[in-house]
C-alpha cells in the first residue's frame, strides 16, 4: 500500500470518492457530518501505509516496546492532529474550498473523544504523541468508553451533566478488530489439580466472562512517517449470552445479562484524583489489563516466545493505580497458563512493570476491599496474598522485630476493612516508581511511601510531566507558531529547547510588538468563539486571567472567587476608583465530579457572581467573569493561546504536577502560583521576575495544619471579611442569604485546603500582577521569556527521561 500524492487534485478526487462510495451521498446532497466523515477517511489514507508498516515491524522486530497502560486517554480532536502530522492542512483547505466547503466548519463537526477526566488522561495522550514522534515503539492500551466525560451544561448556574454521545455520528478514526477479541473471565472459584508432569497446579474456574474487542487508533508521529497504535478495548457479551437469550424463557432477563456484560465499558467514571469504590470500576480495570496483557504476550509476540525473556520485549507503564491489577494478572498468565515456576514468573514480572503515581492525596490511593477482589477475581486475590507474604518476609528479614513497619507496608491492610492497597502492590512489583514533578517525587518518597523508599531507595525516581508542543503550540496557536518559526526556524516543533533562541528577542521592541499583536488576535479569535458558543462578550482589551482545570477544593477555585469578589466589593463600595483598576476578564473552565457536592456549590457560586458582576455598570469595562460550560481539550486549544495570566493556586503539596500550567506558560501567559507541583520548576526556569509567587510553602502548610482555625483569618483581614460577608449577603443570589451557605461555612469552619490562610498573600500578588500589566511592553517581555524558557516542558523531554531512567528502550525507525 502506498501513500496518496500530496496534491489538491488527488485530495479532491479521493474526498469525493469517500463521499460517494463511503457515505453514499453526492456532494450536493451531503450533510456536514457526511463531509466531515469523508474528510477524516481521506486524511487517514495518508497515514495508513506507515501504520501497517509499523504494526508489521512491531511483530517482526526484537526491539523492546513500551506498553502504556492507562484507563484514560483524553485525546482531543483527531482531524487537526492528523492534518498536522501529514502536513496536509493547506492541501485540504484548498481542496475543500474547490468543492465549495469550509475546513473550519468540518473541523467543528468532530466530537472529541473525551476518554479521560483531566490531567492524567491528557498526559497519556501527550506521551503517546511524543513516543510516535520520537520513533519509539509503543502500544497505548486503554478503554473505549461508549460515553466519555460528561457534557457539562449550566441550568440556573448549576452544573447539569449530559451523556457524552461521541460515537453517535460515526467514528472514522477507529478500526475495530473483532477477530482479535480476547476473553476476560470473572468470578467463580479456584481449584488445584495435577498436571501432565505430575505437578500440582492451580486453576481458575470462572463464573462468567465477556469478550474484549479491540479498536485501533492511529497515533501519528510528527511528519516522520511513524504511526503507533492506541488499542482501546470494548466489552461485548459472549456467544453464550446469545445462546442464553435464545434458550431462555425469560427473554428480558437474558437481554439484561447481555447489557450487564456490555456495561463494563459503557461509561468513564467522572472522577478526578479520587477513586470511586465501585465494583464496575474494578471490572473495567481488570477487563482492560487482561485484554492488553494477553494481546501483547500471546498475539503481538510469537506464540512460542520464551516468557522468561518477556522484559526484553516489553515494559508496561502503569499510569497510576488503575491498571495495577495487571501485576497479579501477569503472574497468573505466567504461572497458571504458561506454567513457569512462581520464582521465574515473579522475576520477570518485576522487570516488566513500572509505576507512575499522580497524586499525594491519601484518599486518591486506591484500596480495593479484599472481599470484592475475592469475589470478582479469586485467583488474583490468592496471587496477591502470596506476593504479600513473600514481600513481608523480606521486610521482616530486613527490619527484624519491626512489626509496626510490617503493618504499614503490607499490601493488604486490616483497617478500616481488609483492603488491597494498590499503590503498595505497584511499588512492590515495579522496577521503578516515579512521581510527576520534582516536588511531588520528593513528597512521594518521603511522605507517601517512606518505608518503601527506605527499603529500596534506588527504585524511586522523578519524571516531570510535559505537554506536546505539536498540539499545544503548533496547532492551537498558529500565529505564535509562525512568529516563533520566522524567528528561529521550525526545529522547535520536535526539539522544544530551541525556544531558547527567542531569549534575545525579548529585548527587541519590534518582536515584542508582534508578540503582543499575536496575543491580541488570539483574544479576538476566542471572543468570536465565546460569542457564538456561550453568548459572552469578551472584552479583548482587558487582561485575560485564566483558571482552567478540574474543579477540586485543593485546586482552590474558591480562592480565585474570593479575589474576584474582593475586587468587585472594593469598587462598588466606592473604596477603589474603577478608573484606577487594571481591566480584567476572569475566565473559569471546570467540570465537577457529579457526586462532589462542594465542587458543584463552587460552580454555582462562580456562575452567580459572574451574572451579577457582568451586569453591573459600576464595574463595566473593568471586571468581568466568564465561565464557558464544558471545558474540554477543544476549548482549551482556544483559551490557552489567548491567556495573559495563568492561575495555578493549589495549596502547596497537593497538586502533583499540573500540566495546564505548562501549556499556559508555553503560550506566553505569566503564572500566578504557589510553590506546588511543576510550578516550582516553571518558576525556576522562567525566573522569579517572570512569575508571581505567593502562598505558604509545603512545610509551612504541614505545620499550620496542626492548629489551623480559618475563621481567625476572616476576623483578622478586613478585605477578606468584606468579601465573605458580601458572598453571604445574598447580593449575588437575588437576596437569598442561604445560597452559598455550604460553601461559606466550609471555608470558615473547615477549609481543608487553607484558602483563607493564603488569601492575603494571594491578593497582594494580584496587586503585583496589576502593576506589572500596566506596562504592556514589559509584560510582553516577561511573556516572551516564559515561552523561551519553557522548552523543558515538552513531553518529548518527559519521554526521554522515561527512556533513560525507567524503560531503557530505543527508538526504532519504522520499516527497520
Ligand atoms: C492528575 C494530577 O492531579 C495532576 O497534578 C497531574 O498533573 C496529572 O495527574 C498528570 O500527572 N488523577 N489525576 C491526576 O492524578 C490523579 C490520581
Amino acid at each position: 500500500m502506498s501513500t496518496p500524492p500530496h496534491t489538491v487534485d488527488a485530495f479532491v478526487e479521493a474526498f469525493l470518492r469517500e463521499l460517494n462510495v463511503g457515505q453514499g451521498v453526492s456532494l450536493a446532497r451531503s450533510s456536514v457530518n457526511d463531509q466531515a466523515l469523508a474528510l477524516a477517511r481521506t486524511v487517514r489514507h495518508h497515514l495508513m501505509a506507515r501504520w501497517l508498516e509499523a504494526i508489521a515491524t512491531q511483530r517482526r522486530s526484537p526491539v523492546k516496546a513500551v506498553g502504556y497502560l492507562s484507563a484514560e486517554y483524553l485525546l482531543g480532536r483527531q482531524l487537526d492532529n492528523a492534518l498536522l502530522a501529514t502536513d496536509l492542512l493547506d492541501v485540504v483547505r484548498e481542496g475543500l474550498a474547490a468543492c465549495g466547503l469550509d475546513l473550519d466548519t468540518l473541523r467543528d463537526a468532530e466530537l472529541e473523544p473525551g476518554l479521560g477526566n483531566g490531567g492524567l488522561g491528557r498526559l497519556a495522550a501527550c506521551f503517546v504523541d511524543s513516543l510516535a514522534t520520537m520513533n519509539v515503539p509503543c502500544i497505548g492500551y486503554g478503554i473505549r468508553y461508549e460515553y466519555g466525560i460528561f457534557r457539562q451544561t449550566f441550568v440556573d448556574g448549576r452544573q447539569v451533566e449530559q451523556p457524552d454521545t461521541w460515537l453517535t455520528l460515526g467514528s472514522p478514526w477507529e478500526f475495530p478488530h473483532p477477530e482479535s477479541a480476547q476473553q476476560v473471565d470473572f468470578a467463580g472459584y479456584t481449584e488445584t489439580y495435577v498436571d501432565d508432569d505430575g505437578q500440582e497446579r492451580c486453576r481458575w474456574v470462572s463464573g462468567w466472562h465477556v469478550v474484549g474487542v479491540p479498536y485501533n487508533y492511529m497515533v501519528p508521529g510528527y511528519r516522520n512517517g511513524r504511526v503507533n497504535t492506541l488499542r482501546l478495548w470494548s466489552a461485548r457479551a459472549t456467544k453464550e449470552f446469545d445462546l442464553e437469550i435464545f434458550n431462555s424463557g425469560d427473554y428480558a432477563d437474558a437481554v439484561r445479562a447481555r447489557t450487564f456484560a456490555e456495561n463494563i465499558t459503557k461509561v468513564l467514571y467522572p472522577e478526578d484524583s479520587t477513586p470511586q469504590g465501585k465494583e464496575l470500576r474494578l471490572q473495567q480495570q481488570y477487563f482492560f489489563v487482561a485484554c492488553s496483557l494477553a494481546d501483547y504476550m500471546f498475539e503481538v509476540l510469537p506464540r512460542d516466545f520464551d516468557m522468561t525473556r518477556l522484559h526484553e520485549r516489553i515494559v508496561f507503564q502503569l499510569n497510576d493505580t488503575h491498571p495495577v491489577i495487571a501485576v497479579p494478572e501477569m503472574m497468573r498468565l505466567l504461572v497458571d497458563v504458561r506454567k513457569l515456576s512462581w520464582d521465574d514468573a515473579w522475576a520477570v514480572t518485576q522487570k516488566c512493570f513500572a509505576y507512575t503515581c499522580h497524586t499525594l492525596l491519601p484518599e486518591a490511593l486506591e484500596v480495593w476491599p479484599v472481599d470484592l477482589i475475592g469475589r470478582l477475581l479469586p485467583r488474583h486475590l490468592e496471587i496477591i496474598e502470596r506476593i504479600n507474604a513473600e514481600f513481608l518476609a523480606e521486610v521482616r528479614e530486613r527490619f527484624p522485630g519491626d512489626e509496626l513497619r510490617v503493618r504499614r507496608m503490607s499490601i493488604i491492610s486490616d483497617y478500616p476493612e481488609r483492603g488491597v492497597r494498590m499503590a503498595h502492590l505497584a511499588t512492590v512489583a515495579a522496577t521503578k516508581v516515579n512521581g510527576v514533578a520534582a516536588l511531588h517525587s520528593e513528597l512521594l518518597r518521603d511522605k507517601v511511601l517512606p518505608d518503601f523508599s527506605e527499603m529500596w531507595p534506588e527504585r524511586f525516581t522523578n519524571v516531570t510531566n510535559g505537554v506536546t508542543p505539536r498540539r499545544f503550540l503548533k496547532q492551537a496557536n498558529p500565529r505564535l507558531s509562525d512568529l516563533v518559526t520566522e524567528a528561529i526556524g521550525d526545529g522547535w516543533i520536535t526539539d522544544l529547547d530551541q525556544l531558547q533562541g527567542l531569549e534575545p528577542l525579548a529585548d527587541d521592541a519590534e518582536f515584542r510588538a508582534r508578540f503582543r499583536a499575536v496575543k491580541r488576535s488570539n483574544k479576538e479569535r476566542l471572543a468570536d468563539l465565546l460569542r457564538r458558543r456561550d453568548g459572552y462578550e469578551l472584552p479583548v482589551d482587558s487582561m485575560l486571567d485564566v483558571m482552567v482545570k478540574r474543579l477540586h477544593e485543593y485546586k482552590r477555585q474558591s480562592l480565585k472567587l474570593l479575589h474576584v469578589v474582593s475586587v468587585y466589593e472594593q469598587i462598588v463600595s466606592g473604596r477603589v476608583d474603577p478608573a484606577s483598576v487594571v481591566p480584567r476578564t476572569v475566565v473559569f473552565g471546570a467540570k465537577a465530579a457529579p457526586g462532589y457536592r462542594m465542587a458543584k456549590e463552587t460552580i454555582h457560586a462562580i456562575n452567580c457572581v459572574s451574572a451579577v458582576v457582568n451586569d453591573d455598570p459600576a464595574v463595566k469595562g473593568v471586571l468581568s467573569v466568564v465561565f464557558p460550560s464544558n471545558y474540554n481539550v477543544t476549548l482549551a486549544e482556544s483559551l490557552i493561546p489567548a491567556a495573559d495570566l495563568s492561575e495555578q493556586i493549589s495549596l502547596a503539596g497537593k497538586e502533583a504536577s499540573g500540566t495546564g500550567n505548562m501549556k499556559l506558560a508555553l503560550n506566553g501567559a505569566l503564572t500566578i502560583g504557589t510553590d506546588d507541583g511543576a510550578n516550582v520548576e516553571i518558576r525556576e526556569l522562567v525566573g522569579d521576575d517572570n512569575f508571581f509567587l505567593f502562598g505558604m510553602l509545603e512545610p509551612e502548610v504541614a505545620t499550620l495544619a496542626e492548629h489551623y482555625v480559618p475563621s481567625r483569618c476572616y476576623e483578622e483581614d478586613d478585605d477578606l471579611k468584606r468579601a465573605i460577608d458580601l458572598l453571604s449577603s445574598g447580593a449575588f443570589a437575588g437576596g437569598d442569604r442561604t445560597a452559598f451557605e455550604p460553601l461559606v461555612s466550609n471555608l470558615l469552619y473547615e477549609d481543608r485546603f487553607m484558602a483563607l490562610a493564603d488569601y492575603r498573600s494571594y491578593v497582594d500578588a494580584q496587586s503585583r500582577v496589576d502593576a506589572a500589566y500596566r506596562d504592556p511592553d514589559a509584560w510582553a517581555r516577561a511573556a516572551i521569556l516564559n515561552v523561551a524558557r519553557c522548552g523543558f516542558f515538552s513531553s518529548d523531554r518527559s519521554m526521554r527521561d522515561y527512556i533513560d531512567r525507567i524503560w531503557h528502550t530505543e527508538p526504532a525507525p519504522a520499516g527497520e
